[in-house]
């Protein structure tokens, strides 16, 4: 018998995904999303416009694209952001073009967005959604990682206590939860969903070509 002989083939052209990641304020998203971001070269982050005044350290388009009132509601009405929504007291919404032209070229756009966002994303697209909700192990761990975090004030930790409580309330409109009791493993564990939702085969665009090839010998 001979041993079958494999040619290397191009790899198989796939549309990208749209990763969302909510959690309640503390939950550890940040963290997680850093680290994809720095080991996941085809994943960039959606970046967001918002009404909210910047805060020391944060950079006009890299964290954000600081806009007033009227500016958000005119993109809104011009159909040029994919979703928006009311977050505490400001407007926060996701700017349409770079992801419709990331999904197109295969890469995958992550989205650090509320549940109102996931809602709006997964009814517009619900192909193109993977949605995470991250959990903290408990509201007690939660609240201590905030205090830790020595960030807010007493009043502001007991406002993102409340809003916890409301966020968590939306778990079951997500895909996947995953629990953050390690950094380590909640990395893991977000990197495997990515990497098998790349391998779905409503997303392998290029699976059809690939096949026929194939067949042709
Ligand atoms: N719907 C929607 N929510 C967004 C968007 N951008 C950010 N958010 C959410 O708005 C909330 C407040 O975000 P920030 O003002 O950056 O404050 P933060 O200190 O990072 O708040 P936490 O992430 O909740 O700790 C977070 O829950 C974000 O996930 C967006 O474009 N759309
Ligand atoms: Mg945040």
């Amino acid at each position: 018998m001979t041993t079958p002989v494999f040619q290397p083939v191009a790899p198989i052209a796939r549309r990208g995904v749209m990763l969302v990641l909510s959690s309640p304020s503390g939950a550890g998203k940040s963290s997680i999303s850093r680290a994809l971001l720095d080991s996941e070269a085809e994943l960039a982050l959606s970046v967001s416009v918002t009404t909210r005044d910047p805060r020391p350290g944060e950079d006009e388009a890299i964290h954000y694209f600081f806009r007033s009132v009227p500016e958000v509601e005119a993109m809104a009405e011009k159909g040029e952001l994919l979703e928006w929504a009311k977050v505490f007291e400001n407007y926060y919404g996701t700017p349409r073009q770079p992801v419709e032209q990331a999904l197109q070229a295969g890469r995958d756009v992550m989205f650090d967005i509320d549940w109102q966002g996931n809602r709006q994303l997964k009814a517009n697209a619900p192909d193109d959604v993977v949605s995470i909700f991250i959990l903290p192990p408990s509201l007690a761990e939660l609240e201590s990682r905030l205090v830790k975090r020595g960030q807010d004030s007493a009043e502001v930790i007991a406002k993102r206590m409340a809003k916890a409580v409301d966020e968590i309330s939306h778990w079951g409109e997500y895909d996947y939860c995953v629990v953050n009791i390690s950094l380590e493993d909640s990395i893991a564990q977000v990197k495997a969903i990515l990497h098998a939702e790349r391998l779905k085969r409503e997303r392998r665009i290029g699976m059809a070509a690939f096949v026929a090839d194939a067949l042709a010998g």
